[in-house]
């Protein structure tokens, strides 16, 4: 399928950027797919697989770039937008996840899941990355009273748009295509079981469900490496869906549990071993608490249960922690740059 630049995203902010020269020498193409060694760039054209290159800058899906007319990498436009975080393990290494969203759907659902505190996470996740944050309340369905729940995450905001829909029907869910016109980007953000995928289908409708465009997580909960990320809506916008995107959701799982326990993540940075599991180490800081009386046990073992769910999304419990101390600071470094950008540096 060819698809139009402007239904590829493209935007004067892009189109500012190239000179007329330019404009008449380069082919302009987005990335719509990127492995280990190669990137897929949609053009006007088609699509294109270019080999990566040392020699060119880091790329990820939703970037645009120039070709030249051997359809070799040219340059890399400025982003409008960009959810990126440090690589674990490495202190140099930017992950890149996703670039030039318009709009990203923080996605919560109406029942036990209802938690602010991560809502509030996500959308600092979302400013970060320069996007534009949505709240959509799955479930609504589900809930005696759903605008009880918008007026409190409204409360956090008076300017931002919350929603509240049953993501199963599409009449309910229709409210959100205002924000996938053609040429809009979109994204999903939220834990999991919160009807990410619900909603997905029930905009991309029937028929393309059918063709399974959407591969979601596998059984074993490891992400299926063949899946598309760029998907064509009906209502012509772009959606962007990602592994990356989807390991932005963990971590920040991992996070919201951290603050919602925050008692015991402060008594375990007391602990004598870094890596304190709290069962029966020497020197645990959260044991002693609960042998004085001033931590319950019934809270920990909570505390431990939460922390499993979440290690069983793949990643081994290390490398869980090392991304969650990259991602503090990885805020830090993009909220730096995203400053330094806002002030045109
Ligand atoms: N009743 C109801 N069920 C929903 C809604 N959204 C999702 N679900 C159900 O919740 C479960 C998890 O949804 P899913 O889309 O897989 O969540 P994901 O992990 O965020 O992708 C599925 O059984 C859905 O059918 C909703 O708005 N109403
Ligand atoms: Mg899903
Ligand atoms: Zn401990």
């Amino acid at each position: 399928m060819t698809l139009s630049l402007d239904q590829l995203g493209w935007s004067p902010f892009f189109q500012q950027q190239l000179s007329l020269e330019e404009w008449d020498t380069y082919e302009v193409g987005r990335v719509v797919e990127h492995h280990r060694s190669s990137i897929v760039v949609k053009t006007k054209q088609g699509d294109n697989t270019l080999p990566l290159a040392t020699s060119m800058p880091l790329l990820t899906v939703g970037d645009w770039i120039l070709l030249d007319s051997d359809g070799r990498f040219h340059r890399a436009l400025d982003r409008l937008s960009l959810f990126s975080r440090k690589a674990a393990g490495s202190k140099l290494a930017q992950q890149l996840i996703a670039a030039n969203i318009d709009t990203v759907f923080v996605v919560c659902s109406l029942n036990d899941g209802f938690n602010l505190n991560r809502i509030e996470r996500y959308l600092a996740l979302a400013g970060d990355a320069g996007v534009e944050p949505v709240v959509v309340l799955t479930k609504s369905d589900c809930c005696d009273d759903p605008q009880a729940f918008v007026h409190q995450v409204q409360s956090l905001d008076p300017l931002l748009r919350v929603e509240a829909v049953n993501a199963l029907s599409p009449a309910s869910s229709r409210i959100l295509t205002s924000w996938c016109g053609t040429g809009k980007t979109v994204a999903f953000l939220g834990s999991s079981g919160v009807g990410k995928s619900t909603l997905i289908n029930t905009l991309l409708g029937q028929a393309t469900q059918a063709t399974s465009a959407i591969r979601d997580d596998d059984s074993k909960g490891r992400h299926t490496t063949t899946a598309r990320s760029l998907h064509i809506l009906p209502a012509g916008g772009i959606l962007l869906d990602t592994p990356g995107m989807r390991e932005l959701q963990l971590a920040d799982c991992e996070q919201g549990i951290n603050e919602a326990f925050s008692d015991i993540s402060d008594l375990s940075a007391e602990c004598r071993f870094t890596d304190c599991q709290h069962q029966n180490e020497p020197g645990c800081a959260v044991r002693a608490a609960i042998e004085s009386g001033r931590l319950d046990e019934r809270r920990l073992q909570n505390y431990h249960k939460l922390m499993r769910e979440q290690a069983l999304n793949g990643a081994s419990l290390a490398e869980k922690r090392a991304r969650d101390r990259s991602l503090g600071r990885y805020y830090r470094v993009v909220l730096a740059e995203t400053k330094q950008r806002k002030r045109g540096g």
